[in-house]
């Protein structure tokens, strides 16, 4: 088993590698996740397959490139529609969204507004709820074509897409608002990729106060429709990563405080665990 790994060294601060028990590896000829987004999958898997004995030291940062894009795709399942629909003043759009045959496709984050395992995932402080959203992402290359697949938490300030659904990128894009990680398991290891199961949990004070699962066979689009889409009148120079949306939503009553641990796992993926803070309103005066 590998993973496409990025881990940071003196000298790089997104070095793509690959990943085998703990171990890191140089991959000849392709130094970020760009480079390798860069080029058809089967070019790419033979530099990712060759053979490397050079193990390169570093520490393991959510798996992306400097110039990487993250996008989103929302009420792909059913618990998504209905749980909008609970929280939304305008329901009909949700429910609108998820019959049609264009999804909802937003732009979530950059590299820098990612956080890997371990990082810290914010909620913000002028919302009043917020719930962590578990998604499976998948890994594309500039040509379209599915590279790998890995864990995205959607960080969303529930009450304030609730309020309003124009209210979107302000639920979806605030510092602290995307986890990725912990690595991209490339798509040629992965059995039945379309059918993995994902759990999650939220422990306060190493108690569970919420815990779910679902599986992507209950994704109401497939990976190909939602690329599809994804690529139409658009241009990705260095691929994408598209998060494919939550079949698993808590209930009204729950909402993340701040020391809260999101724990998403998915089967042959991995497991992304993140703490959560809160995100001060005048985070921009607190950051020089
Ligand atoms: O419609 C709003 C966003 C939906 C979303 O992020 C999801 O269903 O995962
Ligand atoms: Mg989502």
């Amino acid at each position: 088993m590998s993973h496409l790994a990025v881990i940071q060294t003196p000298t790089e601060a997104y070095k793509l590698v690959k990943e085998i028990n703990g171990k890191y590896f140089e991959i000849e000829g392709v130094k970020t996740l760009s480079d390798a987004l860069s080029q058809h999958m089967g070019a790419f898997r033979k530099l990712y397959e060759a053979p490397s004995n050079k193990e390169v030291k570093g520490k393991l940062v959510a798996p992306v490139a400097s110039d990487s894009e993250i996008w989103g795709a929302g009420v792909t399942y059913q618990r998504s529609r209905d749980a909008r629909k609970e929280e939304s003043g305008i329901p009909d759009v949700y429910q609108l969204v998820y019959e049609a045959d264009r999804p909802e496709l937003f732009f979530k984050a950059t590299a820098r507004r990612t956080v890997g395992h371990e990082g810290e995932v914010g909620i913000r402080e002028d919302a009043k709820t917020s719930v962590p959203e578990p998604e499976v992402a998948i890994v594309i290359n500039k040509f379209s074509e599915l590279i790998g697949m890995s864990i995205c938490n959607d960080m969303t300030s529930r009450n304030i897409e609730g309020e309003n659904p124009l209210y979107l990128s302000q639920a979806k894009i605030y510092y602290g608002s995307n986890a990725l990680g912990p690595m991209i398991r490339p798509i040629w290891e992965i059995v039945d990729h379309d059918k993995l199961d994902i759990y999650a949990k939220i422990e306060r004070g190493g108690s569970i106060v919420w815990q779910a699962e679902t599986s992507l066979k209950s994704l109401n689009r497939s990976f190909d429709d939602l690329i599809e889409y994804l690529f139409k009148c658009q241009h990705f120079p260095v691929g994408a990563i598209l998060s494919t949306g939550t079949g698993i939503v808590p209930p009204l009553d729950i909402s993340l405080v701040a020391g809260d641990l999101v724990t998403i796992t998915v089967d042959q993926i991995g497991t992304l665990i993140n703490k959560v803070v809160v995100t001060p309103e005048d985070i921009n005066e607190r950051i020089k």
